[in-house]
């Protein structure tokens, strides 16, 4: 039996060429972010000591400093980054992916990494002028639209929303809701403060209630999608609150609204509550849950990531089961380069194009920087191989091929998938 064709290997070459080229030059719609359009102001983090405080580089500094938890968070936010910054990259050399992006964003942004002098990098970005510098990060990184994560519970956001401001159009919104779905009793009296008619007990009316403020917020932040974050044990159908919240109020929302709903699933919260935001950890899904839904609710689009390494293969069955699932991102602790990559490759072999591979999950401005860069490179390779693959047996991907095919992966099967 003959062995599939060979390219050669300048023709190998040019086509990785060719592929890096327009991966470089299509835009992304980042679905999945914790930015904010820059009229919330201050809840829109940037510049180095946001970089240096992000929650992944704390929770590795916490493995290196011998300060107790209390005396770091009482710190002020200079001093935290000054600890991490002499902690992960002056006494140790910066290897881990949330270290090499801080390099990665500051090299992009032109600024010289050499010299290794936190007081410098400080005072370029004391320079600069906040507008400008959202379009700089984005335009870096090609980034074309933003999804927010905007939830209704933080305290902070809210009033923001019910104040009013002019839209910027690149941040898009998306109504977060775990409080909602995870935790009733304490969001009942909140609703119920906020004019809706919910107690605790989850009678007909008061899931009515549970829709209006659904549907309310839904148009007020003109969501994209509502999402979800749940714990590794979440299962559907159950006698829960959160079971009959969903079936009853979110899914029938989204049904009538035409939004698809996006569960995350995987994540154990606050499995060290020392490390604060840092603390959160990471199980294995029962994904019979998700095939629970997707099976039952066939007029509801889903969307989902999961957080554990070892549930990426059984996603991306269940996706090729279901045409109202869409798989999106390598979210949180699966965002390095070695589980991104076999995780894309994976899912192009199993679900060719129709997926989302990679969100950013940004929450610093200037992390859209290297969380694009580094994606980029991982999908170029990715890709070329696949090209390559085909090339091989006498399939010749042309260049609008290829620009279509990434358009899809950066945002274009989203967007589809929003309008089915
Ligand atoms: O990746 C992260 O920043 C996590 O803290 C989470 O926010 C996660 O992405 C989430 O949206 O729950
Ligand atoms: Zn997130």
């Amino acid at each position: 039996m003959a062995m599939t064709g060979t390219i050669t290997e300048p023709e190998r070459r040019a086509l990785a060429k060719r592929v890096e080229r327009i991966v470089a030059a299509t835009p992304v719609f980042d679905i999945h972010t914790h930015l904010y359009d820059p009229a919330f102001k201050y809840l829109l983090l940037w510049g180095i000591d946001d970089l240096l405080t992000y929650h992944y580089l704390v929770a590795e500094a916490f493995r290196r400093l011998e300060i107790p938890s209390e005396q770091f968070w009482s710190l002020s936010k200079t001093r935290q980054a000054d600890l991490i910054w002499s902690t992960l990259f002056i006494r140790h050399s910066p290897v881990s992916e949330a270290c090499r992006g801080v390099l990665t964003t500051l090299n992009l942004l032109g600024l010289d990494v050499r010299k290794r002098d936190l007081s410098a990098l400080r005072r370029w970005f004391a320079g600069q002028n906040l507008e400008k510098h959202v379009t700089r990060c984005l335009e870096s990184a090609n980034v074309e639209k933003i999804c927010m994560t905007n939830s209704p519970f933080d305290d902070l956001e809210r009033p923001v929303w019910q104040n009013r401001f002019r839209r910027d159009e690149r941040f898009v919104g998306a109504l977060r809701i775990d409080p909602l779905l995870l935790d009733w009793p304490r969001a009942a009296p909140r609703l119920a403060a906020w004019g809706y008619h919910a107690g605790a007990e989850l009678s007909g009316q008061v899931i009515g209630e549970v829709r209006r403020f659904l549907a309310d917020w839904t148009k007020r932040i003109s969501a994209k999608y509502l999402m979800v974050s749940l714990p590794p044990d979440f299962d559907f159908p159950e006698q829960t609150d959160c079971a009959r919240l969903l079936e009853k109020a979110v899914l029938p929302h989204c049904r009538e609204s035409g939004l698809p709903f996006a569960l995350m699933l995987g994540v154990k919260r606050g499995v060290n509550p020392q490390l604060r935001l840092a603390g959160d950890g990471v199980g294995r899904s029962n994904l019979q849950a998700l095939q629970n839904l997707c099976a039952g609710f066939p007029e509801n689009k889903f969307l989902a990531t999961v957080l554990s390494r070892e549930n990426q293969h059984e996603l991306c069955v269940v996706a090729r089961k279901f045409r109202n699932l869409h798989v999106f991102g390598c979210w949180w602790f699966t965002n390095v380069p070695s589980v991104a990559e076999e995780m894309t490759r994976m899912r192009l072999e199993l679900i060719g194009l129709s997926v989302t591979p990679q969100q950013s999950d940004a929450r610093v401005l200037d992390q859209l920087v290297y969380k694009w860069s580094h994606f980029r490179e991982i999908l170029a390779r990715v890709l070329a191989d696949k090209y390559a693959d085909l090339r091989r047996v006498g399939w010749e991907p042309t260049t609008a091929d290829i620009e279509r095919d990434v358009g899809e992966l950066f945002g274009g099967a989203f967007e589809r998938f929003c309008a089915s």
